[in-house]
C-alpha cells in the first residue's frame, strides 16, 4: 500500500473517530455507529492467515494466536463465559472495581484520560467513569480489535454523564500509542487492563508487554491491573470446561473462524475441547484434541497439514499469580505498585501501579 493511500486512511479513521466523539459529547447515543469489521478487509485477512500458518506449521506443539478467539461470535461466546457459576473471574473483578472505584480513583493524579487495552464490553468499566466523571469530564478511549464489542461498549459507557467515549479498533498497543500521542501535556493517563487479561502472554512476554506500556507513558501516568491469583487445581480447571460447554464452543469456535474467513475445512466434530493445569508454569491452557488422523487444509494460508489421532493445538494460555508477584512483575517493567486490592470469594487481584 503506498504511503499515501495510509495516510489518506488515517485521516479518514481521524474524521471518524472525531465524529464519533462528537456524537458522545452531544448525549446522542441512541443507534450503534456505523462500524465495519477491520478483521475482514484483505490485509488483515493476509495477517490472520500467516499468523495461522505459522503458529500451525511450530515444530513440537502446533499452536494458534488466542487473539483471533474474538471474532463476532468469540466475543459473544466469552461474554457468557463471564456468566458462568464456574467462572468466577470477571465478578470478582467486578465486584473489587464496583467496592472500590471510589479509593482507586482517589489516588490518581488530576486530570486523567481513561484507556482501556481490551475494553470488551467495557460493562465493569462503569464503576470507575462514574467515580471519575463525579470531578472531571472524562474521556474513555476504549481499545479493542472486537468491532462488535467495541461498538457495544462505545454505545454503553457514552450514556454515562460526563463521560465522552473514542473507541480505536486496534490492537494495544497501536491503539495506546495513537491515545497517548494525542493527549494535552496536563493531561495524565490511567491504562486500565482488566480481567487478568495479562495472563494470556507468557511471563517474559508479559514482562515485555508491561514495558512497551511503560514506554508510552510519562511518570506518574497509571496502569490499574487485574490478575487471576493461583487457587485449588479443581476450580480452575472447572472455570475453563465447564459442563455446559459454552468454554468449548468458544474455543472450537476459533477452528470455525479460520473455516468461514481463509476458506478452511477443520471438521469441528473430530476435535475436543480441553482445559490442562500446567503447574510447572502455574497456567492453564487451552487445547484442541484431533479426535482421528486427519487432513486440514486452509485455503488462504496456503498450508495443508496432518493431524495424528491425540494430538493438540495449544489455543491460549490463562496465567495465575500469588499476590506478592505483582509488585516484582511492575517492578521489572518500570511500575511501582501502589495498592493492591484482594477478592476473597474468588482470589483476584486488582493492582494499582505507577510510572516510575
Ligand atoms: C479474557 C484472557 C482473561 O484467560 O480467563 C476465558 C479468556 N478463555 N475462558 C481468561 C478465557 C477461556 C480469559 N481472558
Amino acid at each position: 500500500m503506498s504511503t499515501q493511500s495510509v495516510r489518506a486512511q488515517e485521516i479518514a479513521a481521524e474524521n471518524c473517530r472525531r465524529l464519533s466523539a462528537k456524537i458522545h459529547d452531544s448525549q446522542h447515543t441512541h443507534g450503534a455507529l456505523p462500524t465495519r469489521d477491520a478483521r475482514q478487509t484483505p490485509g488483515h485477512v493476509a495477517e490472520f492467515a500467516a499468523d495461522v500458518r505459522a503458529s500451525l506449521t511450530k515444530p513440537g506443539q502446533r499452536e494458534l494466536p488466542s487473539k483471533y478467539l474474538y471474532d463476532e461470535l468469540g466475543s459473544a461466546l466469552f461474554e457468557a463465559i463471564c456468566v458462568l457459576p464456574e467462572y468466577g473471574l470477571t465478578r470478582a473483578d467486578a465486584r473489587l472495581l464496583e467496592r472500590h472505584a471510589r479509593d482507586i480513583v482517589d489516588r490518581l493524579p488530576s486530570p486523567v484520560q481513561v484507556a482501556e487495552l481490551g475494553s470488551g464490553s467495557g460493562k465493569k468499566t462503569r464503576w470507575i467513569l462514574q467515580a471519575l466523571a463525579q470531578h472531571q469530564r472524562t474521556y474513555y478511549y476504549p481499545i479493542e480489535i472486537s468491532a462488535s464489542a467495541l461498538a457495544a461498549c462505545e454505545k454503553e459507557m457514552g450514556q454515562i454523564d460526563l463521560v465522552s467515549v473514542v473507541g480505536y479498533e486496534q490492537t494495544y498497543l497501536d491503539g495506546l500509542r495513537a491515545v497517548a500521542s494525542r493527549r494535552d501535556e496536563k493531561d495524565h493517563l490511567l491504562v486500565l487492563f482488566l480481567g487478568s487479561s495479562v495472563g494470556n502472554f507468557d511471563r517474559d512476554a508479559g514482562d515485555s508487554f508491561l514495558h512497551e506500556v511503560r514506554k508510552t507513558l510519562r511518570p506518574g501516568d497509571t496502569l490499574l491491573l487485574g490478575t487471576d491469583l493461583v487457587k485449588d487445581v479443581p476450580t480452575q480447571l472447572l472455570a475453563y470446561d465447564d459442563p455446559a460447554g459454552v468454554t468449548a464452543a468458544f474455543n472450537l469456535n476459533l477452528l470455525a473462524r479460520i473455516n468461514r474467513e481463509l476458506g478452511g475445512d477443520f471438521d469441528l466434530a473430530q476435535f475436543r475441547h480441553e482445559a490442562r493445569w500446567n503447574a510447572a508454569e502455574r497456567r492453564i491452557e487451552m487445547h484442541l484434541r484431533s479426535l482421528c488422523r486427519q487432513t486440514v487444509h486452509i485455503r488462504e494460508a496456503n498450508l495443508h497439514i496432518l493431524l495424528e489421532p491425540g494430538e493438540t493445538i495449544w489455543t491460549e494460555s490463562s496465567h495465575k499469580y500469588f499476590a506478592q508477584d505483582v509488585s516484582a512483575m511492575a517492578a521489572r517493567a518500570g511500575f511501582r505498585c501502589v495498592e493492591q486490592w484482594i477478592d476473597q470469594a474468588w482470589p483476584f487481584a486488582q493492582n494499582l501501579l505507577v510510572a516510575e
